[in-house]
């Protein structure tokens, strides 16, 4: 006779039933396709997600629904391990056998986990649900609850949150605290203590030509919600107008940090003015990109790579002020601008890696170094602290013999600490860092920007009848199919100056992605168009080929 739990799993995916014609894939970021075809892959995901907080002998597991970047049609769902990181690969692989397991097959695929993981089925299970503001968000959370509660998992359900401030839950909650309060205050807390204990070490003279205003792109998503709430624990010390906060337009439609990225302009709905401060948030507020628009109304992006380069560079010459050693790496993947490879490598002597796309790679590789800096071009990372720097720090802030000078460095890193959310890349928290170093550097964007000149640059997206037929190696700056494409690539590159060219299929939208930039505007252009034809002549591309935008 079947145990009542899985008699109550079996019947709830019943009421979720999965279509044959469909097929997930536990991608970049988790689950991502048409909100539609969802509900199957939520129950399932609330019952993988009570399996893993089991497995982990009670902790507690997050499950965020989000599509993050994609447009409002979609959704997605991503879940978070109990120190706040992304999923195991191990356990990636059992969401997608779960989620494309047919309904008479579900039994065997239930109890394989089970049995790969010994997990004991007595043990009690918790999970944290928080959801997007997509429309369809509030009814795939029913359904994950639903799947949750069909193993006997008890859960919170947070309703809003950005995809960093669920990371920063479970976190709090599994560590008892120690990493902060497990509560929405408990998070604008933290940061906000440490950022204005910061802007009162930093001091600010005044002479600098920084200013607090920011014009907020909010992608009219939960972003823009959470921001209002940090200002009140801001008092006044930024002065953030929030735009496109949802109150008309659709999420990430014509704004929100991907779109400023890969259209290189502003968002129609924000009026800008020129040299004014403008930040750019995603639909989950985990990305982040700066912009303005400078002399003669161009416009001029600060991504990931900009971002990364300036916490590098403030966190190494904090730690030769403190006279402490600690190894400082930087990790990027193929999309970050060789410029700021470049800067990083030969201005800043700080050690680069490159890995595939995904903040789960980056972060892995971030680890091996005791203060791992990470960013994706596109305003995805943070800094991660290895457990031996604290108490190296604590050391310099209560050493009596040492100076003044050495102490404060050591004092003002701890603070950065805490205002870093480690768990994952967070727009809210970034924004908090990038604003405390202008701030001591008493610099606006335009001194900020001018740290390096980016190569120019242009990314490309083309329909393919299926990408996985593009595949890549060398951290994906190489591809191994379709036969002929990586030659032709070659070809195309050597015809430039400063030239640099890879196409990979996309883990969150159903396209190939291609990357191009060049000494020039003009010639980064016409390499990607150049690329982006190759793709769809050799990777049986759909419609018509892809154009640059206008
Ligand atoms: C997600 C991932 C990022 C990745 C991005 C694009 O971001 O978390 O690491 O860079 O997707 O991935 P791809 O090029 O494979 O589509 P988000 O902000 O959408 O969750």
């Amino acid at each position: 006779m079947a145990s009542s739990w899985l008699t109550s799993a079996l019947s709830g995916a019943s009421r979720h039933p999965k279509r044959p014609e469909h097929s997930y894939s536990y991608g970049t970021a988790g689950f991502r396709t048409k909100a539609d075809i969802l509900e199957p892959v939520l129950y399932r995901v609330g019952l993988l997600a009570v399996l893993r907080s089991k497995a982990v002998k009670g902790s507690t597991i997050g499950v965020m629904i989000t599509a993050s970047h994609n447009p409002e049609a979609d959704n997605g769902v991503k879940v978070v391990e109990p120190m706040g990181d992304m999923l195991l690969a191990q356990w990636e692989t059992y969401a997608t056998s779960l989620a494309n397991a047919r309904e008479d097959d579900l039994e065997s695929v239930l109890q394989d986990i089970i049995s790969k993981e010994n997990i004991d089925m007595e043990q009690s299970a918790n999970v944290f649900v928080a959801r997007d503001t997509r429309p369809s968000s509030v009814s795939l959370a029913e359904v994950l609850i639903e799947g949750i509660q069909s193993l006997s998992g008890q859960y919170v359900n947070y309703g809003l949150l950005s995809t960093p401030q669920l990371h920063y839950m479970v976190r709090c909650h599994n560590t008892q605290g120690s990493y902060g309060k497990s509560t929405e205050t408990g998070y604008y807390e933290k940061l906000t203590n440490a950022f204005t204990k910061l802007r009162q070490k930093n001091g600010g003279n005044g002479k600098g030509s920084y200013s607090n205003q920011i014009l907020l792109d909010g992608a009219n998503g939960v972003g823009a919600l959470k921001v209002e709430q940090l200002k009140e624990h801001l008092k006044g010390q930024l002065d953030i107008i929030v735009n496109n906060d949802g109150s008309k337009g659709k999420l990430n439609e014509e704004c929100g940090a991907d779109y400023v990225k890969i259209q290189q302009r502003p968002p129609p709905e924000m009026d800008v003015k020129p040299e004014t401060k403008c930040v750019s948030f995603d639909g989950d507020a985990d990305r982040i990109v700066y912009f303005y628009m400078g002399k003669g109304g161009k416009f001029k992006l600060l991504d990931g790579d900009k971002i990364a380069t300036l916490i590098a560079g403030y966190i190494q010459e904090l730690l030769t002020e403190a006279g402490i050693q600690l190894t400082l790496g930087l990790i990027q993947t193929a999309y970050a601008n060789g410029s700021s490879t470049h800067y990083a490598t030969k201005m800043l002597n700080v050690p680069i890696a490159c890995t595939r796309t995904g903040v789960k790679h980056l972060h892995h590789k971030a680890q091996e170094f005791e203060v791992g800096v990470y960013f994706e071009a596109n305003g995805h990372g943070t800094v991660l602290f290895s457990p031996s720097v604290i108490p190296k720090l604590d050391d310099v802030c209560q050493d009596k013999s040492l100076s003044a000078g050495k102490k404060e460095a050591a004092t003002k890193l701890r603070l950065l600490v805490d205002l870093i959310n480690e768990t994952v890349g967070d727009a809210i928290s970034d924004l908090l860092v990038v604003e405390t170093i202008l701030y001591q550097k008493q610099w606006n964007i335009e001194e900020w920007n001018s740290s390096y000149t980016d190569l120019p640059n242009r990314q490309l997206k083309v329909k393919v009848k299926d990408r996985a037929v593009i595949q890549t190696t060398d951290a994906e700056r190489k591809t191994t199919s379709p036969a002929g494409l990586q030659s032709a690539i070659d070809e195309l590159v050597a015809q430039y100056n400063k030239a640099r060219s890879f196409v990979r299929p996309s883990g969150t939208e159903d396209v190939v992605r291609v990357y191009a930039e060049a000494d020039t505007q003009i010639a980064a252009d016409e390499l990607a168009a150049k690329v982006g034809v190759k793709v769809h002549e050799l990777a049986q591309g759909v419609g018509d080929p892809p154009s640059l935008p206008s």
